[in-house]
Parts: structure tokens; C-alpha cells; sequence
């Protein structure tokens, strides 16, 4: 193959190339500006329950969630914390600060959405209608869907008592 040819054959080459990775790249999305809302559920632990999400605050400046609404139960921002007893407790804060530039998580075991006296009739699949007020980003709605499982910020599940092993019979 003459020098001519080699190089034809190496621009062909990297033409493929280029062309595979054109077709198979993603495009490129810059974070969205402003909130955004990611990794919702909610969970049921009888009459109340609880809602996780994570909050990005992609924003110039530091924010805050003021306010959640829900159309099946009462609301509080509440926030789990471990006592030196190593004791759970929640208790409502009035509001919870979203730095800006940082993802905030509201989880099982920390800040949570708590639902207090959900309506009769709402069970795991149900979606909730949630609307969250910031202090200065725009209020926003999403649908969360009610998962199965524990809140597990009302203690833990209420455990079996120790398995006893079967007692044999004594002859
Ligand atoms: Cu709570």
C-alpha cells in the first residue's frame, strides 16, 4: 500500500470512529438550574408516615424548604436525631436549609417529610400529591408514589420476641 493509501485508509478509520461515537454519545445536559427533586418515596407506619426525596439546590444561592404540603394527611418537616442515650427522637423544624451547590437528603433516620393522621384508604401504590414551598426558589408539585416497608424513624419494627427453640419433651 503505497504512503498515500495508508493514509486514506487511517482518515476512513477515524471517520468510523468519530461516526460511533457521534451515534452512541449521549448529549451532554448541563444540571438543571434551580431544585431538583430526585429519590421521592413515602412510607406508611399506620395513621402517619413519612416521605424521603433528596433536594439539589443548583441554584446562586442558598435556600430552604419552608413548606410541604400533601393532599391525604397534615405535614411536618421533622428531623431525627440521636440523643447521648443513643435514643431516636423527631421533632419539627421550621424549615431545612438547602446550600446552595449541595444535594440534601431527606432519609429514613434524618430530615423526613412526616404525614400525620393520613386519610383512611391510602395504602402502598398510592400516589400522594406533594408541593414543596422554598424561601425563594418557585413552589413546586410532584407526585410521590407510597412504597411498602417501615419509615424507620418510629423506632424500628417492632421485633418478634427472641425465637425459643422447640422444648423437647422430657421422659
Ligand atoms: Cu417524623
Amino acid at each position: 500500500m503505497s504512503q498515500k493509501h495508508q493514509l486514506i485508509a487511517l482518515l476512513f478509520a477515524l471517520a468510523l470512529v468519530a461516526a460511533q461515537c457521534g451515534s452512541s454519545a449521549m448529549p451532554s445536559q448541563p444540571p438543571q438550574k434551580g431544585i431538583t427533586i430526585t429519590n421521592t418515596t413515602a412510607r406508611l407506619s399506620g395513621a402517619n408516615g413519612a416521605i424521603f426525596l433528596d433536594l439539589l439546590n443548583n441554584s446562586d444561592q442558598d435556600d430552604a424548604l419552608i413548606k410541604a404540603e400533601t393532599d391525604v394527611a397534615t405535614t411536618e418537616i421533622h428531623e431525627t436525631t440521636i440523643d447521648a442515650d443513643q435514643v431516636m427522637h423527631m421533632q419539627p423544624i421550621p424549615k431545612a436549609d438547602l446550600p446552595k451547590g449541595q444535594t440534601v437528603n431527606f432519609k429514613s433516620g434524618g430530615k423526613h417529610i412526616m404525614l400525620i393522621g393520613v386519610k383512611e384508604g391510602v395504602v402502598p401504590g398510592n400516589k400522594v400529591k406533594l408541593t414543596l414551598t422554598f424561601e425563594h426558589a418557585a413552589p413546586m408539585s410532584l407526585e410521590v408514589t407510597i412504597g411498602d416497608g417501615p419509615t424507620g424513624h418510629d423506632g424500628g419494627e417492632h421485633k418478634m420476641d427472641g425465637e425459643h427453640g422447640m422444648d423437647m419433651p422430657k421422659k
